[in-house]
């Protein structure tokens, strides 16, 4: 038995990477007894058929999983973001928040620095100081500050994901030195044009792999309980012991050092009123589910 990285899954073709060269591969019919779904980023072992085809036969235990993009194996998740089209800065927090449940470590990518304004800058940084591990501000388009994503990133597997047309595609061309498809935005919708259709790892030597992914506008939360989506936030954590009851939400408790620290302007009103509506989001699937 071979072993070998899934870079890339498309019209019911695995791509495997195996020692420098990418073999396409299908799934032995019993491995979908277990329900098992292929992710890029898998780990597989497979064989050759006596028709010379390849064949995968077992997935190897994942480190982590993300679902949305679907790549598995991840070290961390450059999460990229600039002021064209109009972020949304709920989708951030929610793919943080994965990240937090898989043991992923998210950077912040802002990407187009040329035309973002050093406003949008300063916002974020405030914002998401203490939710990442680290903000890079960069441009693909005029090639500024990229050397400190690829430090950022060397010996590692990172996901680019985000909304589509942010610059996830430009800035792995620019890093991989790669030559793939980029999109527009939408004169009509102003939003992206979804131009990368599928996830795809790209080796970059030395342990370093980057997988592009399509953007995505819509995430559901599906390991977090409402009444426990505080606790991943550190900054409310922190204030907890100040608040009435132990496991106060900070959405309808009373005495609740949150609130009080949002009228006196030492929590920021954005994050909180994101967190809110996350916390709204939860609660409405929960009410579905029952
Ligand atoms: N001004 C400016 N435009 C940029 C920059 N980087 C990318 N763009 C433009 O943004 C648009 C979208 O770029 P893509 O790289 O295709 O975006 P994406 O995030 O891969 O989008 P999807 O594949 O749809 O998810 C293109 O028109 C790029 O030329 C930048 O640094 N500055
Ligand atoms: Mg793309
Ligand atoms: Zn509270």
């Amino acid at each position: 038995m071979q072993q070998g990285k899934i870079i890339k899954a498309v019209g019911g073709f695995f791509y495997i990477s195996h020692n420098g060269k990418t073999i396409a591969s299908k799934v032995r019919k019993k491995l979908s007894y277990n329900n098992l779904e292929i992710s890029v980023g898998d780990n597989v072992e497979f064989f050759f058929n006596e028709y010379k085809k390849a064949v995968i036969e077992d997935v190897l235990p994942r480190k982590n999983e993300l679902i949305r993009p679907n790549v598995a194996n991840v070290d961390v998740a450059a999460i990229v973001v600039a002021s064209v089209p109009q972020p949304d800065f709920v989708l951030v927090d929610k793919i943080i928040l994965n990240c937090y449940i898989q043991d992923i470590k998210p950077v912040l990518i802002v990407n187009k620095s040329d035309i973002n304004g050093q406003d949008f800058f300063d916002q974020i940084s405030k914002e998401y100081g203490d939710a990442v591990s680290q903000i890079i501000c960069v441009s693909a388009e005029q090639d500024l500050n990229l050397d400190e994503i690829k430090q950022a990133l060397k010996g590692q597997t990172t996901v680019f994901c985000g909304q589509s047309a942010v610059g996830k595609t430009s800035l792995l061309n620019k890093i991989a030195e790669k030559n793939q498809a980029t999109g527009d935005i939408s004169e009509k919708s102003g939003r992206g044009k979804h131009t990368t259709r599928h996830s795809q790892i790209f080796d970059l030597g030395d342990d370093t792999f980057i997988v592009d992914t399509p953007g995505f506008s819509l995430l559901e939360l599906k390991d977090i309980k409402s009444g426990e989506l505080h606790l991943y936030y550190s900054d409310m954590v922190e204030m907890q012991s100040g608040c009435k009851y132990h496991m106060c939400t900070h959405t309808t408790e009373p005495d609740c050092q949150v609130k009080q620290a949002l009228e006196n302007g030492t929590f920021d009103k954005n994050r909180y009123q994101r967190y809110l509506a996350i916390f709204e989001e939860i609660k409405e699937a929960e009410k579905n589910k029952f």
